[in-house]
């Protein structure tokens, strides 16, 4: 009997997942989030060969670039980061009284990041949230997920583990990873205190180069990228300039490249 059209979409939709999964339950870094800074160090890790995959809660990945400033989808970065943008072909527009600084707009700007780090060979996971990590030893191995609407609807469903030589904890500004770690593992993190220090209030200037300071290494297996990495060590906010995610995003997939070849 020839296959109906019907059924040759559902299988290759069913094959083609399954194999995607199970090719990523375990890779070289497992990255929480697809904001700016863990997409870029996703592009930045699978472009050298690693197996990357990237878990993201929502079903659109992108973090808080799409909305730009209060939802005008503009969003600016800095000298600096320029460079990396122009790796993507992402158009950029000088602003008038204020050298150094671009406009982009957000939507070139999402859907670029995402595109950069697919076509490199890093897989997303969309609608999968991370709510719990595993642990051997003394270092993070792993990450415990499962689908977003089951998190959502709170069914009782328990969820798989995605084996991993690194955990990037690229949550935004809640920290979500590793504020898990401290709490569930009661473990002390990399930081003064031992403890997450909270983000502190908006400081443009500031919270454009602490991002980049705070990107590290907080706990064996764990590192954090962009606003994370703020809220983890009590860095300032910044609102709608980028430039801080991308060049943590790039740093952060130095530092893990650096640490999973003594592995
Ligand atoms: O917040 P987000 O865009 O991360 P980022 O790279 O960039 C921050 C900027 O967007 C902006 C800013 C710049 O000035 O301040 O806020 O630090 O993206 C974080 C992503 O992580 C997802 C969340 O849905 C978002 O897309 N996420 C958060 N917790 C989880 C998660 C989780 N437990 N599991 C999976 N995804």
């Amino acid at each position: 009997m020839a296959h109906k059209l019907e059924n040759l979409v559902s299988a290759a939709i069913v094959s083609n997942f399954s194999q995607k999964l199970l090719d990523n339950l375990q890779v070289d870094v497992a990255i929480v989030g697809a904001g700016p800074s863990g997409l870029v160090a996703a592009k930045t890790l699978a472009e050298k060969g690693h197996k990357v995959a990237v878990f993201e809660r929502k079903l659109a990945p992108g973090g808080g670039v799409w909305g730009g400033g209060m939802l005008f989808n503009e969003v600016v970065v800095q000298e600096e980061a320029k460079q990396i943008v122009d790796e993507y072909n992402i158009n950029t527009k000088a602003i008038d009284n204020a050298p150094g600084y671009y406009a982009i707009d957000s939507v070139e700007l999402a859907s670029g990041l995402i595109y950069g780090a697919v076509h490199a060979g890093a897989k997303i996971f969309n609608s999968v949230s991370v709510e719990d990590v595993a642990f051997t030893g003394e270092r993070i191995s792993g990450l415990v997920v499962n689908w977003t609407p089951v998190e959502r609807l709170g069914m009782h469903v328990d969820p798989l583990v995605i084996l991993t030589k690194a955990v990037l904890d690229g949550t935004g500004h809640p920290c979500e990873v590793l504020t898990l770690v401290q709490r569930k593992a009661r473990v002390k993190l990399d930081t003064p205190t031992g403890e997450i220090l909270g983000e502190r209030p908006m400081q443009a200037a500031t919270g454009e180069i602490t991002t980049v300071e705070n990107t590290h290494e907080y706990y064996p297996g764990i590192w954090a990228c962009g606003m994370s990495a703020n809220n983890v060590m009590g860095g300032y906010r910044m609102g709608p300039i980028f430039g801080g995610m991308l060049l943590s995003g790039k740093k952060a997939a130095r530092l893990i490249e650096e640490s999973i070849a003594k592995l």
